[in-house]
């Protein structure tokens, strides 16, 4: 019986992705690498530091810097991303994510956050649901980063229950790869073929619906 939901935030509940982009690209143009958007898609639900180096090995510069300087860039990177999220508010929740969250409380399903970003507890506050969450999972107390399971595991565990007791909720590849691998039912946000391995799927937020995804994983 599914008892809890863990969930990513980055294109789940909210469309961060834009704002990561936005200030990677600023770093980009200071370091000498160009990239857009097709590119940036790699760089979901994956860490800041993991996200820096796929940037660098995109540029050829793995080598340009030394893991000292590599930390001063992500961190140059995370101030101009944290100015960009000042702002965001509940206007921001992804749709039908609010009435989601209520529906999935009121039927006394637990709620925990998955998510690869150190911003994570800040996010939620803005966009209002913090309270909605029983628990965030530290992303920096992790050893590996999606498509591990860990993260999940740990969301799961958090909430004092079994993976199998869980629905997990991506929009990443790699994040379906983390749930499927921590053994909960996967639900997918996004195209068909990159949401090809989740249990249940869904193409927009909207289309999230409480009582199909438990008949579902019950199935
Ligand atoms: P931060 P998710 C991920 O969030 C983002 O998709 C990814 O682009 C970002 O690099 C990562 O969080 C780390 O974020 O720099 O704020 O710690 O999809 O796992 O919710
Ligand atoms: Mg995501």
């Amino acid at each position: 019986m599914i008892k809890g939901f863990v969930f990513d935030l980055d294109g789940v509940l909210t469309d961060t992705a834009e704002y990561h982009y936005l200030a990677w690209q600023e770093l980009g143009g200071k370091m000498g690498i160009a990239f857009d958007r097709v590119f940036n898609e790699q760089l979901k639900g994956i860490s800041r530091m993991d996200s820096l180096e796929r940037i660098l090995k995109y540029g050829n510069k793995s080598r340009a810097y030394t893991e000292d300087e590599k930390i001063a860039l992500a961190n140059e990177k995370n101030e101009d991303y944290k100015k960009l999220i000042t702002n965001i508010s509940p206007a921001d929740l992804l749709p039908g994510i609010s009435e989601l969250l209520k529906e999935l409380k009121a039927a006394d399903i637990q709620l925990a956050l998955a998510s690869a970003s150190k911003n994570g507890p800040i996010i939620l506050k803005r966009l209002g649901i913090e309270n909605l969450f029983d628990t965030i999972v530290d992303p920096a107390c992790l050893t590996h980063g999606k498509p591990d399971p860990e993260i999940f595991i740990k969301g799961a565990e958090q909430l004092g229950l079994r993976p199998d007791e869980c629905v997990g909720v991506e929009d990443a590849e790699a994040g379906i790869e983390a749930i499927n691998a921590a053994g909960m039912f996967s639900v997918g946000v996004g195209s068909k073929e990159s949401m090809k391995a989740a249990d249940l799927f869904v193409t927009d937020t909207s289309e999230l619906n409480v009582r199909d995804i438990l008949t579902a994983a019950a199935n």
